[in-house]
């Protein structure tokens, strides 16, 4: 398996990170924030999970917290959402002006920072150990998301801060570089949706230090190939910002959970509840002049 070139960062988007992006449908800049930024957001990342978890809070906007248990059978929070909602430092950081910038890579489409949207900022914990419950995650892309939310599908990037070390031999991201530019049946059929974890022989991985960026587009076939290692070492952390487009669409507490979680859940071996039977149906029944605008 190869890993992906990376890029520095400047202050600009350069035209070889337009082409590469666009070719490619993925892009890693080196070093996008300092490792002592890294610890002050892990830092962050720890308040906003000890305010969840005394308040027992399991949603936030309809999004459900995913909940694991560490080795001494503590409870911590493998999966966040709009955690900047809860942290004033997140916040500011979703304000820096690069991003700003970035956002050209959904060009011609207007892009924003959809801090309040779909799952807003999204922290991921996988951990390689008995009692987690987020150690891999299987082949998907994100546009279908949209479907689940009435919408058709919009543009998206996924924009992730990585938090710890992850060299590709230790697991980590993968993706089928250019499936971006795949026709429908591809987005929608080309593997099975989370269930599907295999190695495929033309996926790329990405050999990360913390501080890193990662950039992918929406319909990118990805996944995330559990750690090598066991225990501690095998942690792995990684902050989305979601660049989106379209009619702005905020969430509250009154959101309902959207469907694309249950799915992502049905590996987990839940019982199957009735009304998650009805939203499969209407999966299957999707009306496809609904796809795209
Ligand atoms: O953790 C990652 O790097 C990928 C996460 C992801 O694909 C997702 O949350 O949909």
């Amino acid at each position: 398996m190869n890993a992906l070139a990376p890029f520095q960062f400047g202050q600009q988007l350069t035209r070889e990170h337009r082409q590469f992006f666009k070719q490619h449908g993925v892009i890693h800049f080196k070093n996008f924030v300092q490792r002592e930024t890294v610890g002050l957001f892990l830092r962050e990342i720890q308040k906003v999970e000890n305010h969840l978890l005394t308040n027992e809070v399991k949603k936030v906007n309809g999004i459900p917290l995913k909940f694991g248990a560490d080795l001494s059978g503590r409870p911590f929070i493998q999966r966040l959402a709009f955690t900047s909602h809860y942290s004033p430092v997140l916040r500011e950081f979703l304000a820096d002006s690069r991003f700003q910038l970035l956002l050209e890579l959904l060009g011609p489409y207007q892009g924003r920072i959809g801090a309040d949207e779909k799952d807003g900022l999204v922290v991921n914990h996988y951990v390689n150990t008995p009692n987690s419950q987020f150690k891999d995650l299987g082949w998907h892309t994100d546009s279908p998301r949209d479907l689940f939310l009435g919408t058709r599908i919009q543009p998206m990037l996924n924009v992730g801060l990585h938090l710890d070390d992850y060299p590709m031999q230790k697991g980590g991201l993968r993706v089928l570089a250019g499936t971006h530019t795949q026709g429908l049946l591809s987005l929608f059929f080309k593997k099975k949706y989370f269930v599907d974890n295999e190695p495929d022989p033309a996926e790329v991985g990405f050999n990360i230090e913390a501080g890193d960026l990662t950039i992918h587009d929406g319909r990118l076939w990805h996944r995330v190939q559990q750690s090598s290692v066991v225990g501690i070492e095998s942690r792995r952390r990684v902050m989305y910002i979601p660049f989106i487009t379209g009619a702005y669409q905020p969430k509250d507490a009154n959101s309902p959970t959207p469907f694309y979680h249950k799915l992502a859940g049905l590996k987990q071996k839940r019982p199957v509840h009735p009304e998650e039977g009805a939203e499969k149906f209407a999966l299957r029944n999707l009306s496809w002049n609904r796809l795209f605008s």
